[in-house]
């Protein structure tokens, strides 16, 4: 197996108020599903603001924070935890650029947004960040251990 032996990678991916209000958040499991990634752990939540202060804190000093914190909080999001081969990386990738202009169709944001300050989804953009993300939006226990035989054939 591919995978044996090594930790599998993991990402904290988020759908963010206006892609759970628009009806994405099948669209976008649906993709990680599809490329092979495993999904570990997921809840619908809306978020305080000292939560979202704490998720976002080093964009603290951007002119932007105020109203970031202000969109996360205007509904509810759904948080994930996908695991896999280069989760972090290849997740942003799925994702596309911050500025969805700049994404490319076929990436999320390239598909379904024009606007930086509603870009529909969050995915890590380290595996520090991806360590300290899932920490502040997950306990331990909702860390689901389970093993998709698919994986055989997907990584
Ligand atoms: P990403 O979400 O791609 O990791 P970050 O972490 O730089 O990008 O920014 C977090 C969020 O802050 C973005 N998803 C976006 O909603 C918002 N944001 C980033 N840059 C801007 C900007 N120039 N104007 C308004 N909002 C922004």
């Amino acid at each position: 197996k591919a995978m044996a032996g090594k930790t599998p990678e993991r990402s904290f991916i988020m759908v963010k108020p206006d892609g759970v209000q628009r009806g994405l958040v099948g669209e976008i499991v649906k993709r990680f599903e599809q490329r092979g990634y495993t999904l570990r752990a997921m809840k619908m939540m809306h978020a305080s603001k000292p939560h979202l202060e704490e998720h976002y804190k080093d964009l603290s000093s951007k002119g932007f924070f105020k109203d970031l914190v202000a969109y996360m909080n205007s509904g509810p999001v759904v948080a994930m935890v996908w695991e896999g081969k280069d989760a972090v990386k290849t997740g942003r990738k799925m994702l596309g650029e911050t500025n969805p202009l700049a994404s490319a169709p076929g990436t999320i944001r390239g598909d379904f947004c024009i606007e930086v300050g509603r870009n529909i989804c969050h995915g890590s953009d380290s595996v520090e960040s991806a360590n300290r993300e899932i920490s502040l939006w997950f306990k331990p226990e909702e860390i689901i251990a389970w093993d998709p035989c698919i994986k055989d054939w997907i990584q």
